[in-house]
């Protein structure tokens, strides 16, 4: 990433990168700086807001995943979540996006907050942990929910086996974890919050695929439109 989209997605003052591409020249540095406002004002407008939802049983990893993704350290204290909800602004292949990420709680007695966060979420990481059987037998179950509550087949999510650096523990293999990720139609990342291992792909993969679902829609849309026009 160049200064340039650094500062329009951090908010760093615009004069300072201006400053770093011409040091020295006054009226190249208004022409520069209104040149960055426009480009701030043009991509604000082209950010996408995406609802991201974290999910699976109790103590995969969802808060130390959550956590290492928007803050890069790791949570070590184990605290059952009830539900947190962070937001993160970011570029992944070119494109802003504001995420709204809710970390869900995977312990059984707040699982009516589940049907909710269902609905709003637009993708979805499904965590297991790769040292607990039970909590890959889990997400099967959940991914009915949700394909029952959004009432489609096609909802853009990513399997995630977490805890990859416990390897003498692990019990789940990442052969089983592919054929689950393709009944589930999804890809399959294995991470570590721990080491920080594929943190940042899970998240970027979770937002492509809700991209390519826009692109579709947005298509579709044209295409109903241009149909409509020629009705007419
Ligand atoms: N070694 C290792 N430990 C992890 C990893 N991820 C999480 N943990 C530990 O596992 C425990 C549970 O992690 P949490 O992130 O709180 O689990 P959770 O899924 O949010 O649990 P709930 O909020 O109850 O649903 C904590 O002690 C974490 O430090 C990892 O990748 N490697
Ligand atoms: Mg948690």
């Amino acid at each position: 990433m160049n200064n340039r989209s650094r500062a329009v997605i951090t908010g760093q003052k615009i004069l300072n990168v201006s400053e770093a591409n011409n040091p020295g020249n006054s009226s190249a540095l208004v022409e520069s700086s209104l040149s960055l406002q426009r480009t701030v004002t043009a991509s604000a407008l082209s950010t996408m807001e995406v609802k991201l939802a974290v999910i699976g049983g109790g103590g995969v990893g969802k808060s130390a995943v959550t956590v290492r993704y928007l803050q890069n350290h790791f949570v070590e204290h184990y605290d059952p979540t009830i539900e947190d909800s962070y937001r993160k602004q970011t570029v992944i292949d070119q494109n802003a996006y504001l995420l709204d990420i809710l970390d869900t709680a995977g312990q059984d007695e707040y699982c009516c907050l589940r049907d909710a966060y269902l609905r709003t979420g637009r993708g979805f990481l499904f965590v297991f942990s790769l040292t607990d059987r039970g909590s890959f037998e889990e997400i099967p179950g959940l991914h009915d929910q949700l394909l029952q509550v959004k009432d489609s087949d096609d909802v853009p999510l990513v399997l995630v086996g977490n805890k990859s650096d416990l390897v003498k523990e692990r019990v789940i293999t990442s052969v089983e974890a592919n054929e689950l990720a393709s009944k589930m139609k999804c890809r399959y990342v294995e991470t570590s919050a721990f080491s920080g291992s594929n943190i940042e792909y899970a998240f970027q993969e979770i937002v492509r695929c809700v991209q390519r679902e826009e692109d579709k829609l947005n298509h579709k849309k044209k295409n109903k439109k241009a149909k409509g026009c020629n009705i007419v």
